[in-house]
């Protein structure tokens, strides 16, 4: 068994001379207590700007996420209740997330790129009483699969008013989040995190990453997967710091807002690092106090390409949907590229095989199991409770974790994660298919990209790619679509009939 990396690395990441005992991230009791405090300490502080309306102050955002809080227990949701909130990203969006969250409800963010499948799939698991959607469209697939018993509103919730029910009363223990991920295997599976996760997780970022009052995040990221919610989001309003919310990422727009806003903070998935650092107007990115990148491997030469030119070096740090934060570089001391560095506060750490190895994790942060799917929650954790990642790491010499891989089949392009036989499963479904192999290979803008190898129904006439595509965009999230065909006679497959996705991937 290999040492358990966790009492002494946190160390790292605090100031130096910061006191003997790892600290305690659960003191705030929650998020929403903890932000209530702060509007109250000081109503008046800006907290979040979007275009439309511009600077929102704590205070406002205290009293329009109350007033949400009144309208969705007026029309009948209770603490406990699920939400479903799928949503670009604005004011409006943020409002309604922070007034459900406050009333004790959980939250169940889903990618505005789903299609019809992938909304029933949820809505048909997570059983919303609630969707709070910006698509009329994706509002009627989500009440359809509820069997058309189901309350949908745009992230405005224009509702009757009525009066809030009792707010910022949640535990550590209780459900604040559902989100919708592959896990290792199989199709989407809810992951549960507590309150006490969300806080734990903001803390040590907040400690971490000296998150201070004055400094400003340029949130370009949307908020329906952990990066630009838990990380994003929840680190501003525990912090008492201010974001400005943008509805998508592009590269201008990110250094305008950066620049207009007296901006110190950027984060970003990879793919986003590497179009800023081919942009004329890279050494723009110079301005930030801090550049952290996550969710998918940062390149070497991504990183030191905006060390070179904008004298930036990006902070990588490693998470995932059912932990939250887990591992980063420090602030202060070495940021060392194609590496995630250290566990934070209050997360241990170890590798399955010793040296090199699954990576295991236990913590406030990590969540308590899948939702309604005791099997799966008993895959996800070994008998003495380490969480099981799927990811394969190893330690350089200064004792900073490397990713070396994933034992998961996951692919992950441009942050997004794509589980391989969810697509599988789609082509097999087209007539012209007999069967279908899906892989992540190599690609410079996306990190991964979704490659599928088909074997047609009839070897003489091949479905036509455009149509194959186009058959897959109609059900699935455009960023699940391979980009790459490849038809086959037959897939390779070892003695035991499972396909040989190595060969696949050569
Ligand atoms: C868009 N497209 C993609 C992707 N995004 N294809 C593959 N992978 C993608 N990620 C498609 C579009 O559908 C479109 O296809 C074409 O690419 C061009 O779109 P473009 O305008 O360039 O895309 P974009 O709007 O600029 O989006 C790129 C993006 C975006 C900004 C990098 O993908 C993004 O926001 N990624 C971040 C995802 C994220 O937040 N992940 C965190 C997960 P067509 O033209 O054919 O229709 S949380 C997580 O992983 C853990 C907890 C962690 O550690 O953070
Ligand atoms: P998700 O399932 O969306 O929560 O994605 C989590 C996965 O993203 C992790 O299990 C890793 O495989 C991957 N990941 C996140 N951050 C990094 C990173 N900095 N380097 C490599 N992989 C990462």
């Amino acid at each position: 068994m290999s040492e358990t990396r966790s009492s002494q690395s946190w160390r790292a990441h605090l100031p130096a001379g910061t006191g003997q005992d790892q600290p305690d991230l659960l003191a705030a009791g929650s998020l929403p207590a903890a932000w209530r405090r702060l509007a109250q300490a000081a109503p008046g502080r800006p907290a979040l700007w979007a275009a439309e309306p511009g600077w929102r102050s704590r205070g406002e955002l205290d009293e329009a996420s109350a007033r949400v809080a009144g309208r969705l227990r007026r029309a009948g949701l209770a603490a406990g209740d699920r939400v479903l909130v799928s949503a670009a990203t604005s004011m409006d969006l943020v409002v309604a997330y922070l007034g459900a969250l406050r009333m004790g409800l959980v939250v169940v963010p889903v990618n505005t790129a789903y299609r019809e499948r992938e909304v029933a799939h949820i809505v048909g698991d997570a059983r919303p009483r609630a969707a709070v959607v910006d698509d009329p469209e994706r509002g009627s697939w989500a009440r359809r699969a509820a069997g058309g018993d189901l309350l949908v509103t745009g992230p405005e919730v224009a509702l009757p008013d009525g009066d809030p029910p009792p707010l910022d009363g949640a535990g550590p223990g209780d459900p604040a989040l559902l989100c919708y991920t592959s896990g290792t295997t199989g199709a989407p599976k809810g992951a549960v995190l507590a309150h006490g996760n969300l806080l734990a997780s903001a803390e040590a970022l907040r400690l971490a990453w000296r998150w201070e009052q004055g400094d400003r995040l340029v949130l370009a990221l949307p908020l329906f997967h952990i990066h630009g919610l838990g990380v994003g989001l929840h680190g501003t309003l525990l912090a008492g710091a201010s974001a400005v919310l943008l509805p998508r990422f592009e590269v201008g727009a990110v250094l305008d807002a950066a620049r207009d806003h007296q901006a110190t903070l950027f984060f970003g998935v990879p793919t986003m690092y590497a179009r800023l650092a081919a942009s004329p107007r890279a050494a723009e990115l110079g301005r930030l106090r801090l550049c952290v990148s996550g969710s998918a491997p940062l390149p070497p030469t991504v990183f030191e390409r905006l060390a070179e030119r904008a004298g930036q070096r990006v902070l990588e740090r490693y998470g995932m949907t059912e932990t939250i934060m887990n591992v980063s570089n420090p602030y202060d001391g070495q940021r060392r590229p194609g590496t995630v560095g250290l566990p934070l506060p209050g997360v241990e750490l170890r590798l399955a095989g010793g040296d090199q190895g699954e990576v295991l994790l236990r913590g406030p942060n990590v969540f308590s199991g899948y939702w309604g799917n005791p099997a799966a929650t008993a895959e996800a954790f070994d008998p003495d409770g380490w969480f099981r990642t799927g990811d394969l790491g190893s330690f350089d010499d200064h004792g900073y974790l490397r990713i070396e891989g994933r034992s998961k089949e996951l692919i992950i392009t441009g942050g997004y994660n794509v589980h391989p036989r969810e697509v599988e499963e789609l082509l097999g479904e087209h007539p012209g298919v007999a069967e279908a192999a899906v892989v992540g290979t190599p690609s410079e803008e996306w990190g991964e990209q979704v490659t599928a190898f088909v074997v047609p129904a009839d070897p003489g006439a091949p479905p036509g790619r455009e149509e194959l595509l186009a058959f897959a965009a109609e059900r699935l999230a455009a960023f699940k679509r391979p980009r790459v065909v490849h038809y086959v006679e037959a897939l390779p497959r070892n003695a035991l009939g499972k396909v040989m996705k190595h060969e696949l991937r050569a």
